[in-house]
């Protein structure tokens, strides 16, 4: 099935229509009822999806979501902004952010992690959507914004990769991909006691519960997350002692390319020398760290266990992590290429779309209905198509496109993923980032948007 101009248009209205449901003000609930809260690597996409609508309140959300950034630099994960009506567990007292000295005063209230660093790309489709009556004010914005972004990247390089290794060590599955089975080894190590008692909310918000993470998993997201409080949220006491500590090699290429685009913003927003070549030298080194992860056997990049020394061979996603950072290699980049499209990944001739799915099917983990072990989010797919487009692969790209529309308009709906074989949406429905992505998605007819300011 492909999207005719008519039906684009359709779409477009309804995930509009989405984003102007899940408005609270100058923020948008990543999902209703799910996650009512400001989510940080959602907020970038959904900006992305403003942008389309108007730049002013994309450039809000953005802002809205750096004035919770904390003194290391660090944009936390969740801002907790619903109102009592509105529960999400964890919530803020799970969390008790106020003991950390870094995290911002009352009554703004936050997690102590982190979400992969999507903003600057966020800003970078505003500066590029912006019309020119609006540029005098939005250039102003994203010169005040600057400076923040800079400060998160500078966190993410240093307190975050204080081996200088060019890759970011995530501290929580929470972290952007959850279940991933990339975390399994690391989570099964770990010694838990039952975190003390709680109430799951999430599987008695989604019809099937097996789509969501197990209690195994939530004891032991919950048991890190009492350690994280334990070491006061302190980067160097957990680098210290804490055991769940993995170089993250999505994390990292998503930070290459905000790297990238903050670098490709610099005279927009009159970056002083020294950004300049601060952002150049953390592109560089994210860029051959990347090149070093690359496992010539797969064809993909692994991710790694700092505490245990060990390099976690599984065929996921993230693997294409020299794609989505468009690294330098030649031959890296014709095996991932190759790779991308075999059977084991968009190739595979079951799957109803030739999308990027969370786990490859020839993986034992593989559950095409389960979260992050499977099913294909149209967020990452969205990476995907951006990377080709700037690596000059239109075609292909182009293709991703189309294909990533063709399954939100036959699930009509904005699931936050869907199953790779019979394309069914999963999840939350009215997922704020997947009506984002689409809007994009829609307004862009052909490859090669993405470079030009
Ligand atoms: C925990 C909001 C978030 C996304 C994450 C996704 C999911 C939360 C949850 O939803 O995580 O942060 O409760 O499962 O995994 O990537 O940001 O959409």
């Amino acid at each position: 099935m492909s999207v005719t101009a008519g039906s684009r248009a359709l779409l477009r209205d309804r995930a509009a229509a989405v984003l102007h449901d899940n408005d609270a003000g100058s923020w948008t609930k990543a999902a209703p009822h799910l996650y009512p809260h400001q989510w940080s690597w959602d907020s970038a996409f959904i900006a992305i999806g403003w942008a389309h609508l108007d730049a002013r309140r994309a450039m809000a959300e953005l802002e809205h979501l750096f004035a919770a950034q904390w003194s290391t630099g660090m944009v936390p994960h969740i801002v907790f902004r619903a109102g009592p009506g509105e529960p999400y567990f964890p919530g803020p007292e799970w969390w008790d952010c106020s003991i950390a000295a870094a995290a911002p005063a009352p009554p703004v209230r936050t997690t102590g992690i982190c979400q992969p660093p999507v903003h600057a790309l966020a800003v970078h489709r505003i500066w590029q959507l912006t019309p020119q009556d609006k540029r005098p004010e939005i250039r102003g914005r994203i010169q005040a914004l600057y400076p923040r972004l800079v400060k998160w990247h500078r966190y993410l390089a240093t307190e975050r990769d204080p081996e200088a290794s060019g890759l970011v060590t995530v501290y929580h599955p929470w972290e952007g991909t959850d279940n991933s089975p990339r975390w399994d080894k690391a989570l099964s190590r770990i010694e838990v006691a039952k975190p003390g008692p709680y109430t799951r909310l999430d599987t008695t918000q989604i019809a099937d519960p097996s789509q969501r993470p197990t209690d195994w998993d939530y004891d032991r997201y919950l048991w890190l997350v009492g350690l994280l409080r334990k070491y006061r949220y302190d980067d160097a006491q957990i680098y210290g002692q804490y055991p769940f500590l993995m170089k993250d090699v999505f994390f990292s290429a998503v930070l290459v390319s905000a790297n990238a685009a903050l670098l490709d913003l610099a005279d927009v927003a009159a970056a002083s020398d020294g950004d300049r070549e601060q952002l150049t030298s953390w592109l560089d080194r994210g860029r051959d760290g990347l090149t070093r992860c690359f496992d010539t056997e797969s064809g993909l990049c692994l991710d790694y266990d700092v505490r245990t020394d060990e390099r976690i061979r599984l065929r996921t996603f993230a693997g294409f992590a020299p794609l989505f950072a468009q690294t330098a290699d030649a031959d890296q980049r014709a095996a991932q290429l190759h790779v991308l499209d075999s059977e084991d990944f968009c190739g595979n001739p079951r799957f109803r779309w030739r999308l990027l799915p969370s786990m490859s099917p020839a993986e034992p983990a593989f559950e095409p209905h389960n979260y992050w072990r499977g099913p294909i989010w149209p967020v990452i797919d969205w990476l995907l198509w951006r990377s080709l487009t700037l690596a000059g692969y239109g075609d292909r790209a182009d293709e991703l496109r189309r294909d990533s529309l063709g399954q939100i308009a036959a699930a009509e709906t904005f699931a936050e993923y869907f199953e790779p074989f019979t394309g069914e949406p999963l999840g939350s429905t009215q997922q704020s980032w997947t009506a984002a992505v689409a809007l994009d998605w829609s307004a862009s007819e052909h490859s090669g948007e993405a470079k030009c300011i």
